[in-house]
Parts: C-alpha cells; sequence; structure tokens
C-alpha cells in the first residue's frame, strides 16, 4: 500500500497547442483514482493548481515563450510537491505540457540529494533558449533541473540542488535537436534511443536503466511523456514523432519498474484530449499508471 497524492496542474503554456491543459480532466475522467484504489492504495486527490487564462508573452532577450508565468506557476507546482514529499506520500503529477517537470523536478530535489530519473519520451527536452528552435519551454525541462537554462526557471523553488547529468536515463529518443546532442555527450548523460530499445528489447532496457540507477540513487522520478509511445497508440499529443515504443512495450517497460519498487514518484504529461481519438491517450496513460503501482492480471 502506498499513499498517493495526486496533484494535476493544467498547464499550456510551454508550447503552441491549445489543449494540454485538459489533460488533467482527461485522465481523471479515465479513472486513475479508481484504478488506484482497486490496487489498495490510499489516495488523495489534490486538485489543479490554479493556472488561468493569458495571453502568449515572448521574452524580448531570449524569445522564450511565456517565461514568467511558467516560472511562477511551476513554483507553485514544487511547493506541493515538497509538501507531498514532506509528508510521506508518493506525488503523481498529472500533466500539462512537460515544462511542468520544471516544477515537479525543484519539489524533489528539495529532499534528495541522489535524485535519479528516468526520462520517457520521444526528445531530450534538453534545449536552452540558446539551441531551442522552437523557444518552447516544453522542450527545456530537463535542461532546466540538470543546471541549464534561464536563471528565472533556474531559481524555480528556490536555491536548490541540481540534478546530477549521470542520474539521469533518457528512454525512446528519437528527435533531438543539435545543442541537445551536445549536451548529452558533453554530459555523458545515458539515453538509449529507440535503437537500443529495438536492438536490446526492452526487458534488457529496463534492467539496464534499474541496475544504473539504484546504486547511485536516493529516489527515482519517472517523468513519461505520451510522446514516448508511438503516435499510433498515443496521438493526443501536441508533437508526435513516428517510430516511437509501443503500447504493450510501455506496459512491460511499467510492470518492470513496479517489480523494482524504485519509482518514488511520477509524472505523465502532453495528453491532449483536443488532438485524442476517443480519450485513447488519457486511456492509455492511466493503463500505464496502473501497471507502475502493482496491476497484475492474476
Ligand atoms: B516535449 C523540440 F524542436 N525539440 O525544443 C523543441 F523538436 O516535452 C520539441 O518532449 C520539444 O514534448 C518537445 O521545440 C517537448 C523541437
Ligand atoms: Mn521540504
Ligand atoms: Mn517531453
Ligand atoms: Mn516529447
Amino acid at each position: 500500500m502506498k499513499k498517493i497524492s495526486i496533484i494535476g496542474m493544467p498547464m499550456d503554456l510551454g508550447q503552441l497547442r491549445r489543449g494540454v491543459d485538459m489533460g488533467p480532466s482527461a485522465i481523471r475522467y479515465a479513472g486513475i483514482e479508481n484504478r488506484l484504489q482497486q490496487l489498495n492504495h490510499q489516495v488523495d486527490d489534490l486538485g489543479d493548481i490554479e493556472i488561468g487564462r493569458s495571453t502568449e508573452q515572448i521574452d524580448k532577450d531570449t524569445g522564450l515563450r511565456n517565461l514568467d508565468l511558467i516560472a511562477a506557476k511551476t513554483k507553485i507546482l514544487a511547493d506541493q510537491v515538497d509538501g507531498v514529499v514532506e509528508k510521506g506520500a508518493f506525488p503523481l503529477v498529472l500533466g500539462g505540457d512537460h515544462s511542468i517537470a520544471i516544477g515537479t523536478l525543484a519539489g524533489l530535489l528539495q529532499h534528495y540529494h541522489n535524485l535519479g530519473v528516468i526520462w520517457y519520451d520521444a526528445h531530450g527536452d534538453l534545449n536552452t533558449a540558446e539551441t531551442s528552435p522552437s523557444g518552447n519551454i516544453h522542450g527545456m525541462s530537463l535542461a532546466v533541473a540538470l543546471g541549464h537554462g534561464h536563471p528565472l526557471l533556474l531559481e524555480v523553488g528556490g536555491v536548490h540542488r541540481k540534478l546530477k547529468p549521470e542520474n539521469v536515463v533518457i528512454i525512446g529518443a528519437r528527435s533531438l535537436d543539435e545543442g541537445e546532442r551536445d549536451l548529452i555527450k558533453a554530459k555523458g548523460i545515458k539515453v538509449f534511443t529507440m535503437h537500443e530499445i529495438d536492438r536490446l528489447g526492452m526487458p534488457r532496457v529496463m534492467e539496464e536503466t534499474i541496475s544504473y540507477l539504484q546504486d547511485r540513487t536516493d529516489g527515482v522520478h519517472l517523468s513519461l511523456d505520451l510522446d514516448g509511445l508511438d503516435p499510433s497508440d498515443a496521438p493526443g499529443v501536441g508533437t508526435p514523432v513516428m517510430g516511437g515504443i509501443s503500447y504493450r512495450e510501455s506496459h512491460l517497460a511499467m510492470e518492470i519498474l513496479a517489480e523494482s519498487q524504485l519509482i518514488t514518484s511520477a509524472e505523465f504529461v502532453e495528453v491532449n484530449p483536443i488532438l485524442d481519438e476517443r480519450n485513447k491517450t488519457a486511456d492509455a496513460a492511466v493503463a500505464l499508471m496502473g501497471s507502475l503501482f502493482g496491476e497484475k492480471l492474476l
């Protein structure tokens, strides 16, 4: 039995496609609370963080979109995540676009000295204002957690530890910008691209990820971007990339993580109901959360 605190983060400011702010509703509608209760977990839904509506602002100096608001709202999320960890519960954050991870990770880094992160995503989210082709902050959140990015984003959650590059594993990458590739090489970040997933198979990828992280970390966060999955299995995402991880492989990945008992927090992001087909992507997210929290057929 785990105490799980659900936090909805309906923020769509990190990118250009509207609708991802409805992700938390779609995931709740797909039955997350009931699904976790069936597994005998104690679930506390803390509701949504208030984001509000606003017109887009582009930072004059850097071209970053909605910088001030994202910094302000992710700070609120960081504080909430901090509070959940403080009381000994498992934070489960529902996005929202992936810029929300700036807040989640800032909150977690207050507590863990050697936080590990599994970044399950088609993308690296390792851009900075200098390398980003888009100015979209959802493509920068992992860089920010590692200490690269705009000062306003680096300050979210107060002065806190940065994530160590050797504590990060990216799984599912198939779209990396040039600056992201440079950062991966410079920092020696461990990446299982689609090539390695095809070559080794998901069981070996997960086993290697677990043995890599378990000795060096004191907690492991799963940041799962639904676009890590193939668009045929998760069509409701803003930046789909062909040739992704299948629904079945993703289940297996979650089941192996459940067995390992390594994961101490998680977020599921980029579910966009407007782009979805009959809530398929939210359903997939909830099914994967079921597996992550121990669901088995027999
Ligand atoms: B997501 C991109 F250029 N790299 O920075 C960018 F391809 O959170 C995409 O992983 C970022 O969905 C995708 O804009 C961010 C682009
Ligand atoms: Mn604290
Ligand atoms: Mn992402
Ligand atoms: Mn992505």
